[in-house]
């Protein structure tokens, strides 16, 4: 089987300080949490950055300075989200794929290709906006990973094939366990899974409890990993996990007791048809 990218995913827009006092928030806080993630077997970082109250943000200003503070200490593929946070405006949250140039140009970014209920809360994603983030990818090189939280996100993403804005092969996050998204069972991964285009890659994130069950999974199916403290707070139950490349260096063990070596940064570029650095 390939090597196993795995995927820190480091802070998120919806972990509290109050729930997690040792969230890294400033840009050298999630630079450090960053390079700790990629020593533990890390080699994709998918980003999110907080303002200096540690409230989540888009600005492209703090994006850069983030991106340029990893890079100084490790050769992880940054993805940048552009899923932001719940409520944001369009331009808002295409800001670190429009605002980031030269050095601090992302390889990658987070295109979610559907809406969905979250909690309470609606993440809005209509076609016409993303396509218009699709297209500013496009336009500047960066590797769109799907994001897909629903069954119905797969085939939006066909369509954008269809349309020239996404090009092949895809690159998919199958984001399970979300309230009012798909669950994370066993039934949806082998479902979603099916449903990928031919040729296409897909890394499986476990929200919340669902997580181990769903990383361990993905290993045995042939997929690629997600976990961090964005999607999963918990090492185990009650009890807080302590840092993202805790949660990373977990999936690697598991990696290796299922054959599965674990991706250099070369062989996640080859695999994800970057170029390499
Ligand atoms: N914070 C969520 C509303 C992404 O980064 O692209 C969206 C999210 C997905 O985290
Ligand atoms: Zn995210």
């Amino acid at each position: 089987m390939d090597p196993v990218i795995i995927t820190a995913a480091l802070v998120g827009a919806e972990v509290t300080l109050e729930q997690l006092p040792h969230l890294p928030v400033t840009p050298e806080a999630i630079a450090a949490a960053a390079a700790e993630a990629a020593a533990a077997g890390a080699t994709v970082v998918h980003l999110h950055v907080r303002d200096s109250r540690g409230e989540p943000t888009q600005d492209a200003e703090v994006f850069a300075e983030t991106v340029g503070l990893i890079r100084a200490r490790t050769d992880v593929i940054v993805q940048v989200s552009t899923g932001g946070a719940v409520g944001m405006t369009a331009s808002e949250r295409l800001q670190p794929v429009t605002g980031l140039g030269g050095d601090q140009l992302p390889e990658m970014a987070s295109l979610t290709t559907g809406s969905c209920n979250f909690g309470d809360e609606v993440f809005a994603n209509p076609l016409p906006m993303v396509r218009a983030f699709a297209q500013a990818m496009a336009e500047r090189g960066i590797k769109p990973e799907i994001e897909v939280f629903d069954a119905g996100m797969i085939e939006s993403a066909v369509v954008l094939v269809g349309e020239g804005l996404l090009l092949e092969p895809l690159h998919f996050n199958l984001v399970m366990g979300v309230p009012g998204a798909i669950p994370a069972s066993a039934k949806s991964l082998l479902h979603l899974v099916e449903s990928l285009p031919r040729g296409a890659t897909w890394t499986v994130s476990g929200i919340g409890r669902g997580q181990l069950r769903m990383s361990v999974l993905g290993l045995v199916l042939g997929g690629h990993v997600r976990t961090g403290l964005e999607d999963n707070i918990f090492y185990s139950k009650g009890v807080l996990a302590e840092s993202s490349a805790q949660l990373v260096a977990r999936v690697a063990r598991l990696a290796g007791e299922l054959g599965r070596p674990v991706a250099t940064a070369a062989q996640a570029r080859d695999l994800l048809g970057l170029e390499r650095r």
